[in-house]
This record gives structure tokens, C-alpha cells and sequence, in this order.
């Protein structure tokens, strides 16, 4: 299984198809970068046109990375760096500072990415774990779960995978034919129950079914919920105490969806669902519709957790692996 390699991820394509994979995957970026580019990053240009470092320049590039919710932790981070970069003779000119500014951003999102869970660790070399690999999607209502899990299983399935579905989001009789219809077009079978059945049910059930028909990667949808409803976090809790019941070491991932359009709220997000039940890496949808891609780089800073992925629009073919250097390089393109 591919696991979504890019050849930016210090694993060269095999095949002219999954060159070719990687190229569109780019491209897919950088169309879905298309807003924050244009709303912020654009006026970096502006920024660095100026003849030399001074004050103004500092103001402005803080201005414009709060505009594009990096949030103040994040910004100050990164502006302090350059500053002492500045300061030491480092940097001799604002051509200089855009430059070690991408540095700066691509490091910082670097940093993080073997903090991921085991899953998207096996791209990076390490042994993938034995299947089913189960992957938990977790996330507050609309933001894009069951989308992006038929992204999801769409490039596990292309990928040659024996991929199943479990409709653990019980709580809307919608939500289940929703994932049945997702997984009938991508090609992979849905395990669910009746409305308002229990998700910890389905999730055991699904569990089995995995095992016994030889899933490669079985994906458990959930119930949106609100990150400050208690009685429904702890629901996620016992979810993830059903899977631990039966194999110690998943789930392998623990996805949360975040919508980039909500801003610093998902940082909000991500902190209460890596408090209670644990992320192991997010999933960004809808960059395509957002000016305000720069939560990539609080959410990673803040709370060390990668992004794994990106939504780029409404297709089943809008998913991008997140390679953070096609990322800033997508945001700094003229
Ligand atoms: N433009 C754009 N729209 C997206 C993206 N991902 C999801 N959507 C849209 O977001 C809306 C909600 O998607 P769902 O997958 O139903 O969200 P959900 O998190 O499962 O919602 P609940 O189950 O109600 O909590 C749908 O209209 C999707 O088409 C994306 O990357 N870009
Ligand atoms: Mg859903």
C-alpha cells in the first residue's frame, strides 16, 4: 500500500503513475491555496519590496500572519526567530527575510510530521502495523468527516486496498446512508446498524467483520459532536476503549477533521479532542474555501500535532497529502 507517498517525502516515485500522482497532488495544493495566497500571502510581496528591514516591515508581516489566523503564539514565534536572525547580520536584506521566513514555516511544520501515528509513519519508512489498520475520525458536526473518509478510502482502494467503513455516526438515520452511498461509489463495504443504534456496537461489529473478511484498513465514522459537550466526548472515549478491547495497539490514527474555514476555533477543537480522547493527526478540509490557511501552522506549533491532509473541494478526488514544502511553497507562489 502506498500510503499516500509523495516524492517530496524522501520517497521517489516507482512508477510514472505514481509520479504523475504526486504532480496532481501539487497541483491540487496549490488550486486550494489559491484564497490564503491571494488574501495574505499576497501582500508579503509588498512586504519584502521594500529596500531595507525596519520596523514597518516587522508590523506588517505580523499584521498580515495574524490575518491568516497563524494566532499571536504562532506569529510571535516566528517573528522572533527572524528578528534574531536580523539582529545577529544574518539577514542583510527583506529578500533575505522572505527567505529564511519559508525556511522558518517549512521547519516548523517539519517538525512535527513524525509525531504522526502509525499510519502515516509507515510512509516515512517505519513498519506499517499489521491489518486491519483502523483509522478513528473524530470532529465537530459539518466539518467534513464523512467526505473526507470517502477521500479517503478512494485513494486506499486505488492504492489496491481492501478497504471497509464503519457508520459509526448512528445518530442521524441520514449520516449512515450517506457513508453507504460514499462507500458503494469508492468501492468499499459499510458495516452499519439501525439509527440510534450504539456507536460502540457498530464499531465492535465492524471490528469483526474486518478481521474476519481480511480488511487492509477499516475507517470508523463518527457523529459530529461539539468539543465542549462532555457526555458526548466521553461517548469518544468508550469508542476507543471498544477498539483497544480488541487490538491493545489501535487505533492506529486518530484523525480530527478541522474545518480551515473556522479559523482559531479549530485550534479550540484540536485541543479538547487531543485532551480526551488523543489526535495522532488532522485532516484539513475545505483549504479551498479559505483565506485563512495559516491554522496550519498554529495547530502544528500550538499543539505539535501534524496535518496529514488537505481538502481541496467537494470531489472524491479532492484530497491532497500535506507535504509541507509544496505548502509554503503554494503560498509563497507569485
Ligand atoms: N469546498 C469543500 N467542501 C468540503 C470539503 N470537505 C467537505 N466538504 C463539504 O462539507 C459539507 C459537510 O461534509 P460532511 O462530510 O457531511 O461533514 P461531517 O463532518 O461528516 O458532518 P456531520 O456528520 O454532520 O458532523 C459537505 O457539503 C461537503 O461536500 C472540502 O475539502 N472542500
Ligand atoms: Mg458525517
Amino acid at each position: 500500500m502506498r500510503f499516500f507517498r509523495s516524492s517530496r517525502a524522501g520517497v521517489d516515485p516507482i512508477s510514472g503513475e505514481q509520479a504523475r500522482a504526486a504532480e496532481e497532488d501539487v497541483r491540487r495544493t496549490v488550486s486550494a491555496t489559491e484564497r490564503t495566497r491571494r488574501g495574505w500571502f499576497g501582500r508579503m510581496s509588498g512586504v519584502f519590496s521594500r529596500s531595507s528591514i525596519d520596523d514597518e516591515l516587522w508590523d506588517e508581516l505580523e499584521e498580515i500572519l495574524l490575518g491568516a489566523d497563524t494566532g499571536l503564539a504562532t506569529a510571535e514565534h516566528i517573528l522572533n526567530q527572524l528578528r534574531e536572525r536580523a539582529s545577529a547580520g544574518q539577514l542583510r536584506d527583506p529578500d533575505a527575510v522572505k527567505q529564511a521566513l519559508k525556511e522558518l514555516l517549512v521547519d516548523l511544520l517539519k517538525g512535527q510530521e513524525s509525531h504522526g501515528g502509525k499510519l502515516w509513519s509507515a510512509s516515512a519508512g517505519a513498519d506499517p502495523p499489521p491489518p486491519p489498520a483502523i483509522i478513528l475520525v473524530v470532529g465537530v458536526n459539518g466539518v467534513g468527516k464523512t467526505t473526507s473518509i470517502a477521500k479517503l478510502a478512494h485513494k486506499y482502494v486505488q492504492d489496491g486496498a481492501r478497504v471497509m467503513l464503519a457508520a459509526g455516526d448512528t445518530f442521524r438515520a441520514a449520516a449512515i446512508d450517506q457513508l453507504r452511498e460514499w462507500g458503494a461509489r469508492v468501492g468499499a463495504e459499510v458495516i452499519a446498524q439501525g439509527p440510534n443504534s450504539d456507536p460502540g456496537a457498530v464499531t465492535f461489529d465492524a471490528l469483526t467483520a474486518a478481521d474476519a473478511r481480511g480488511a487492509d484498513v477499516l475507517i470508523i465514522d463518527t457523529a459530529g459532536r461539539l468539543h465542549t459537550k462532555f457526555n458526548l466526548m466521553e461517548e469518544l472515549r468508550k469508542l476507543r476503549r471498544v477498539i483497544e478491547r480488541k487490538y491493545p495497539d489501535a487505533p492506529h490514527e486518530v484523525l480530527l477533521v478541522l474545518d480551515a474555514t473556522t479559523g482559531q476555533n479549530g485550534l479550540a477543537q484540536a485541543r479538547t479532542f487531543a485532551g480526551i480522547i488523543g489526535v495522532t493527526s488532522i485532516l484539513l478540509t475545505k483549504l479551498d474555501g479559505t483565506s485563512k490557511g495559516g491554522i496550519v501552522f498554529a495547530v502544528t506549533d500550538e499543539l505539535g500535532i501534524p496535518v496529514r491532509f488537505v481538502g481541496t473541494g467537494e470531489t472524491v478526488d479532492d484530497l491532497a497529502p500535506f507535504v509541507p514544502e509544496d505548502f509554503v511553497d503554494a503560498l509563497f507562489a507569485e
